[in-house]
């Protein structure tokens, strides 16, 4: 182990640098024990006799056991299921004006960073695509030390309080006395919690909403959700929101593929992330920040304190600032995904917090549940978890130690040792709280400005678009109709007609219960674009998947025209056959079968496109795969294009084989390539519902 970065440069390579130390190559090495003692033998344990008892004094496999019998950690209690990779952070200017924070400063330099995704409420085995909020945590590994912007997909919470944070978890993770369902939000007591506690509605509107089923960790929003503070070298503090925006702009499954891809791969964005880092398409997000003076903190219609509200875009503006890539898969997944410890409390000097009573119960919670989940106190000195600055302080033993501080002083202050390690003061980059004033009398009260509950409800509800609704009140349908209790269902009708009564009286439809009673829901009127996904105008085909069903004697030019559009789009393409091997085109050229219709499935790709050629569609319609194949993509709105021939299978699958308005491409020509190309980049065709 070397020593740290004492002279506080850091580079994109100063975390991967540290790592090296600790990573371990065994190829072509002999096998040892843990105690470096080379083994002769791993396939026998040693006995008396051959057919006698195993002898206590095999401490190879003693050892090997024991290992083995410890080495599962306890999940996340929430968040257990997750997927990370290593990139960089780079400023675009410098931030001077607002911020001391040195990762903020300097666009030539690149800073480490390690990113987590997650889902929440499922185990760490749980399926990728289920309905959930997703995690988007960040640990910049900065000069100053580790700073962790700890986010969600969704820009605000379920609740105002993390003292409720307990009733939450428990009410959405599987009901305690059955373990019933995993990973779901739908069931009675996740929905009796929200009918019981109304400062959910708004998270609830989005969590029933697109961005609760992300296409892909690469394509979906981050927000710090909280308020924070900017504060810079002459003291002066902005609040401030966190926001990372996906290059390859926000995109959505539908819930049906949604619940397929759960069963059908259950690794479905841990593997989108895996490989599209292994293939270079690296993934990559802009970082925003939207400010308000201090003298501004009351000028709105929301407490800015409040977790539950968002600040429209259109109100104050998301100022872009720099961008992170995320260029490099992990070597292990339980030294690194597994073992990194974020922590909202982890700030540099520069970022301070607020008074949002989410936000200052987080701070708590998180170095508390590292130290039953990896074992103590000195989880710091974990590889992943170390910051790449120098750390000298007082802090001795506990379990799994691993600095070595040689002298007997370990106190401050002490003269012994010239009192060090010294604190530092502000010039020399010690950490300063900023000094806002407070006064107030001890008491268990939520302020009265968090008590409008439904007008951000309402105002999300407004900027949908008629699909974007529809597809809430599928969602509504979908989870309340799941819920056994009819009180808990009416109790849901009611809350809801609070924003939106029209809403209600669907979702009563729907799942069978009463109309609303209330008749008057929350006044807004406004909308706010920048909260539709559909709006957003990043359409984009790179990185997509297309599934290529072609068969012996399909038409080889034109496929060979359409890889070539897809590869200048930076599209890729598997081929889907009845059999693994090779397929031959009329023309003789062969090319890999990479799944079978048994092995892949519609629901694993962005689009589909039916070669041409009559004998490959001929052998393709033997059996009904391909036709299911198609009609799986029609239904999930996704681009469909067929060669000449292939038309014939979508027309048997009941498609209009040339409609580019609904995204269905008769591809014969490079301009039909690239009017499929456009359609993938659309994402889904709506038009068809
Ligand atoms: Fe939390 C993990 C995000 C509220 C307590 N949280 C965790 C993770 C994310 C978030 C992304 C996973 C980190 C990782 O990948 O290792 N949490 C949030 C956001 C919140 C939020 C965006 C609201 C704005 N959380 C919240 C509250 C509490 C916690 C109010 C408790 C007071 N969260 C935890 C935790 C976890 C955690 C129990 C579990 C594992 C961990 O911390 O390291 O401490």
């Amino acid at each position: 182990m070397t020593k740290a970065n004492e002279s506080g440069r850091i580079d994109e390579q100063s975390k991967q640098r540290q790592l090296d130390q600790y990573r371990v190559d065994d190829n072509g090495k002999k096998m040892t024990t843990n105690q470096g003692l080379r083994v002769s033998e791993d396939e026998h344990s040693l006995k008396a006799g051959a057919r006698g008892p195993t002898l206590m004094e095999d401490f190879h496999f003693r050892e090997k056991m024991t290992h083995f019998d410890h080495e599962r950690i306890p999940e996340r209690i929430v968040h257990a299921r997750g997927s990370g990779a290593h990139g960089y952070f780079q400023v675009y200017e410098p931030m001077t004006e607002y911020t001391k924070a040195k990762f903020l400063q300097d666009p030539s330099v690149k800073t480490p960073v390690f990113v987590r995704y997650s889902t929440v409420a499922g185990s760490r085995g749980s399926a990728d695509s289920v309905r959930d909020v997703r995690g988007f945590s960040t640990k910049f590994y900065t000069e100053e030390g580790n700073y962790d912007l700890v986010g969600n997909n969704i820009p605000v919470f379920f609740i105002q309080d993390a003292i409720k944070f307990p009733d939450l978890i428990h009410a959405v993770k599987p009901e305690p006395h059955n373990e019933i369902p995993q990973a779901a939000s739908a069931h009675d007591t996740f929905w009796d919690f929200v009918a019981n506690n109304e400062e959910t509605a708004h998270m609830v509107m989005w969590h029933l909403s697109d961005r609760a089923i992300p296409r892909s960790f690469r394509m979906m929003e981050g927000f710090g959700v909280h308020t924070f503070r900017f504060v810079n070298e002459q003291g002066v503090a902005h609040f401030v929101k966190f926001h990372w925006k996906p290059v390859l702009g926000v995109k959505s499954l539908v819930w049906d593929e949604a619940q397929k891809i759960a069963g059908k791969n259950p690794d479905f964005h841990r593997q989108d992330l895996w490989e599209a880092i292994d293939t270079g398409n690296y993934p990559e997000f802009e970082f925003g920040v939207q400010m308000i003076k201090e003298e501004d903190e009351f000028k709105f219609d929301f407490d800015i304190l409040d977790p539950t509200k968002l600040w429209p875009e259109e109100q104050i503006p998301v100022k872009i600032i720099g961008k992170m890539v995320l260029n490099q898969n992990t070597d292990n997944f339980f030294a690194e995904t597994e073992q990194i410890a974020f922590h909202p409390g982890h700030v540099v000097p520069g970022i301070d917090f607020s008074n949002d009573p989410l936000l200052q119960g987080r701070l708590f919670s998180y170095t508390d549940t590292q130290l039953s989940r990896l074992g103590g106190p000195n989880f710091h000195e974990l590889p992943i978890n170390r910051t790449v600055a120098p750390v000298h302080n007082n802090q001795r033993d506990g379990m799994h130690r691993m600095s070595i501080n040689p002298g007997p002083v370990s106190y401050h202050k002490n003269s012994l040792a010239g009192n060090s390690p010294e604190p530092a003061s502000e010039g020399e980059g010690g950490y300063a709280h900023y000094q806002e004033k407070v006064d107030g009398r001890k008491v268990r009260q939520r302020s009265e400005s968090f008590k409008d509950h439904y007008s951000q409800a309402k105002l999300f509800w407004n900027s949908m678009t008629e699909v974007e609704k529809e597809h809430i009140i599928q969602a509504f349908h979908f989870e309340v109709g799941k819920v056994k209790s009819k009180d808990v269902q009416q109790q849901i009708v009611e809350m809801f007609s609070n924003v939106d009564v029209e809403l209600a009286k669907t979702i009563a439809m729907g799942v069978g219960v009463n109309p609303p009673a209330n008749k008057s829901e929350v006044q807004m009127d406004l909308a706010s674009p920048a909260l539709s996904q559909e709006q957003m105008k990043v359409n984009t085909a790179a990185t997509r998947k297309v599934a290529i069903l072609a068969a012996d004697g399909f038409n080889g030019s034109e496929v060979n025209q359409v890889l070539e559009s897809f590869k200048s789009a930076g599209i890729t393409a598997e081929f889907i056959s009845h059999n693994r091997g090779v397929v031959t085109s009329s023309e003789g050229q062969q090319v890999e079968v990479n799944q079978t219709f048994l092995t892949a499935d519609s629901v694993l790709f962005d689009a589909v496109y039916v070669a041409g050629g009559q004998e490959s569609v001929d052998a393709l319609m033997a059996s009904k795969e391909p036709i299911y194949f198609v009609d799986e993509a029609y239904n999930h709105f996704k681009a469909i294009g067929a060669g000449k021939e292939g038309a014939e299978i979508l027309s048997k699958a009941g498609i209009v084989s040339n409609d580019p308005a609904s995204g269905i491409v008769a591809v014969t020509d490079k301009n039909s390539g690239s009017a499929f190309i456009e359609a993938i980049a659309k994402h889904r065709h709506w038009k068809r519902a």
